[in-house]
């Protein structure tokens, strides 16, 4: 069964580097998304025209990467109502609590899910796609329960090293 598409934006080609790492997690689960450099301040036009033609495209996720003053999700959110991720970026002001405020603290109406800095939260927003797109189809389901339980055994496997097992 196929699944809707994730279209992923950043703020800038700067983010690159830490958003690959939510890329990675769609491509393991042979998921097809769109990833644009586009800002919310830098180039708002091109962004409203990617966010408000995203659902006759097929998406049904849109993950937005941003740092600094970072507005990119909140202001997508505002112009969809397809579920916005937000991934703030780190920075030099205490690690990204700029762009973590600017992202989590969003008015009452117009919700944006927001994950952790760094490769965490990355990786974290690709999974949490994975999972609303899992709703609607049973294979992808599949997929994630063997992504947990390969974790699991990871995790199993280091403890016995440390142990010495
Ligand atoms: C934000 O400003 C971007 O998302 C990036 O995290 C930050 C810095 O951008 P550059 O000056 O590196 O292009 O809009």
């Amino acid at each position: 069964m196929s699944s809707k598409k994730v279209l992923i934006l950043m703020g800038s080609a700067s983010d690159h580097p830490v958003v690959s790492n939510t890329a990675s997690v769609l491509d393991e689960f042979s998921i097809e998304y769109e990833m644009h450099v586009s800002s919310a301040h830098r180039t708002p036009k091109k962004t409203l025209g990617l966010v408000q033609g995203a659902e006759k495209r097929g998406i049904g996720v849109i993950i937005c990467a941003a740092g600094k003053a970072a507005h990119l999700a909140g202001v997508t959110a505002a112009h969809t109502l397809l579920p916005v991720l937000g991934i703030p970026m780190e920075t030099k002001l205490a690690g990204g609590l700029d762009s973590l405020l600017s992202t989590v603290q969003m008015p009452s109406g117009t919700p944006v899910a927001t994950f952790g800095t760094g490769r965490s939260g990355a990786v974290n927003a690709g999974l949490f796609a994975v999972q609303l797109l899992a709703g609607q189809n049973s294979e992808l389901l599949g997929k994630l329960s063997e992504y947990r339980r390969r974790m699991v055994a990871e995790v199993e496997e280091k403890d016995k090293e440390i142990q010495g097992i």
